[in-house]
């Protein structure tokens, strides 16, 4: 079961630490729709074979998918990667990552702007609509391995707060009425 939850306002401690709050605030899954966020939990080791990210694919049109490895060895410009990676900012279209190996922190805004973690690990889909804020990191494990899937060629273009007045931004604010 994927966890979710409030963070601490910790704001300059370690950013690979769990920053829950004491006691812990959880947000469980039908709140994270609310705000656009979606989940599937998938056989990682099956889903070559098993269907179940073919038929995700097909009923959301995602046509593209490549793989991410966050590691030094790895990542070209890993130390600068992981620093942008950790800068709150937007997409004009989903962020959808499907884990395949590791773990880390996908955080992103509540509608109250509150920072909500989702921790991530092998076998979890996460979907983030376009226009969140939303930010990544990596935990104390220092390592993911992710499958990045697409609508069509790739935008890995970030916009960086503010981006208030972006188009996507616009669309998932007043999504927000009909979500909550
Ligand atoms: C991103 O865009 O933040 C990433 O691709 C992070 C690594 S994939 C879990
Ligand atoms: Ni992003």
């Amino acid at each position: 079961m994927v966890r979710a939850w409030y963070m601490d306002d910790d704001k300059e401690g370690d950013q690979r630490l769990t920053h829950m709050t004491d006691p812990p605030q959880f947000v469980n899954l039908k709140d994270l729709e609310k705000i656009g966020v979606l989940y599937w939990k998938l056989d990682a080791d099956n889903y070559k074979t098993d269907g179940t990210l073919q038929k995700i694919r097909e009923e959301r049109g995602y046509t593209y998918e490549d793989n991410i490895t966050c590691c030094p060895e790895k990542l070209p410009n890993y130390e600068q990667k992981i620093k942008s990676f950790y800068e709150e900012h937007l997409h004009t279209d989903e962020e959808i990552r499907f884990i395949l190996d590791g773990s880390g922190y996908f955080d992103v805004r509540d509608a109250n702007d509150r920072w909500i973690r989702i921790e991530v690990t092998k076998g979890d889909l996460l979907v983030l609509p376009a226009g969140i804020y939303h930010r990544f990191t990596l935990d104390n494990n220092d390592y993911i391995h992710a499958l990045r899937l697409f609508v069509g060629e790739p935008v890995w273009t970030p916009y960086n707060r503010p981006a208030d007045d972006m188009q996507p931004r616009i669309d998932y604010v007043r999504s927000l009425q009909t979500l909550t």
